[in-house]
């Protein structure tokens, strides 16, 4: 049997955690001959209803979960942490900009980036969920000099499963199919969900959809999908979001299917004239536990125009919270 490895989940009271953590335990994430360590952050007033969840947790009686520690502490929670689930953050509330969202989950970012930089396993792998996601991941990096800025992702998997579900039902194809889906950009409604290069059973998905659907009703459709689920349930994504990250981790970590590519937000490296050092989703394979961005795709105008405006908000994300790094 593997030793056990630590993984640090941030909000775990909350309601993507509350799916998040038993697929973690049952083995879903990282391979079902992986022990785990749940170190599970919470805000003290949701420490209550934290220990409920760990309740439940050891009631399940996973073999796979070998500890679970619940803390208001980040340097507990981060202590030795192998991995890294950044979803904690505040909701917007009513009247409020995104920019003040910026600013006062941007700060979480900052200080849990600290202390991750004091305290963790230099080589942790995080996703980062809390909104604004992106520029999230972008302000614990620039607070945590210590990692490698390629172990500091955000998450846009639950971007590409919903473009993936939107162009089946469209094209009347299994989900299995579908293969080489990208989502550029922001985890926002500037993101570019994009089906030039995907593939439904080994065929072109663009012979079997007219471009005005691919322009004008699939991008917005999958961009907005986040509002109409909380139109319909009065609440934000939890389940499917935690599906995202279940995914986004288990093919960073054990590795994408040949032939195949997945969207991932990382530490971009100029591929595409995107700014160097932002948070922006590709294309990417992962193979032994790293990633590599997905190179020569030939774009249209339209789609790199958009992938500009995204890089722009991007940029402008992060001006708005310059006094967050150094
Ligand atoms: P909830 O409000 O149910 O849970 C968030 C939890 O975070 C709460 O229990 C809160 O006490 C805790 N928290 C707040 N500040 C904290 C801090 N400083 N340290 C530790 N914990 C803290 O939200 P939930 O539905 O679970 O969503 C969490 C985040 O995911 C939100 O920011 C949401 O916008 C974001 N999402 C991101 C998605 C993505 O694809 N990137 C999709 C789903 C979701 O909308």
């Amino acid at each position: 049997m593997k030793q056990p490895v630590r993984v640090a989940v941030t909000g775990a009271a909350g309601q993507i955690c509350y799916s998040l953590l038993f697929r973690i335990a049952s083995g879903g994430m990282l391979g079902n001959d992986q022990p785990v360590i749940l170190q599970l952050l919470e805000i003290t007033p949701a420490l209550k209803v934290l220990e409920a969840v760990k309740m439940e947790l050891n009631d399940c009686a996973f073999p796979l979960l070998h500890d679970v520690v619940c803390t208001d502490d980040a340097s507990v929670a981060f202590k030795g942490a192998d991995y890294g689930l950044m979803v904690g953050a505040k909701p917007r509330g009513p009247g409020m900009e995104r920019a003040d969202l910026l600013k006062d989950n941007g700060k979480i970012f900052s200080t849990l980036g600290k202390v991750i930089n004091d305290v963790a396993n230099p080589d942790m792998k995080i996703c980062v969920v809390g909104n604004p996601a992106n520029t999230n991941a972008y302000i614990l990096m620039k607070n945590a000099p210590n990692l490698n800025p390629r172990n500091i992702t955000a998450l846009t998997r639950l971007d590409h499963n919903r473009a993936v579900y939107q162009l089946s039902e469209k094209t009347n194809s299994s989900m299995s199919d579908i293969k080489r889906m990208t989502i550029w950009g922001n985890h926002s409604t500037t993101q570019v969900p994009d089906i030039s290069h995907t593939t439904i059973a080994g065929d072109a998905a663009i012979d079997k959809v007219d471009t005005s659907w691919a322009n004008e009703e699939f991008i917005p459709k999958v961009a907005k999908r986040g509002a109409e689920v909380i139109g319909a349930r009065g609440s934000s994504s939890a389940a499917s979001a935690a599906n995202g990250i279940i995914d986004h981790m288990r093919s960073w970590v054990l590795g994408t299917n040949e032939g195949d590519w997945v969207s991932m937000a990382v530490h971009s490296d100029g591929s595409y004239g995107i700014e160097e050092g932002l948070i922006y989703s590709y294309p990417v394979t992962c193979k032994n536990g790293d990633w590599t961005i997905v190179t020569g795709l030939d774009n249209s105008d339209f789609i790199v125009n958009k992938m500009k405006e995204s890089e722009k908000e991007l940029q402008e994300e992060r001006d708005t919270c310059s006094d967050l790094f150094a």
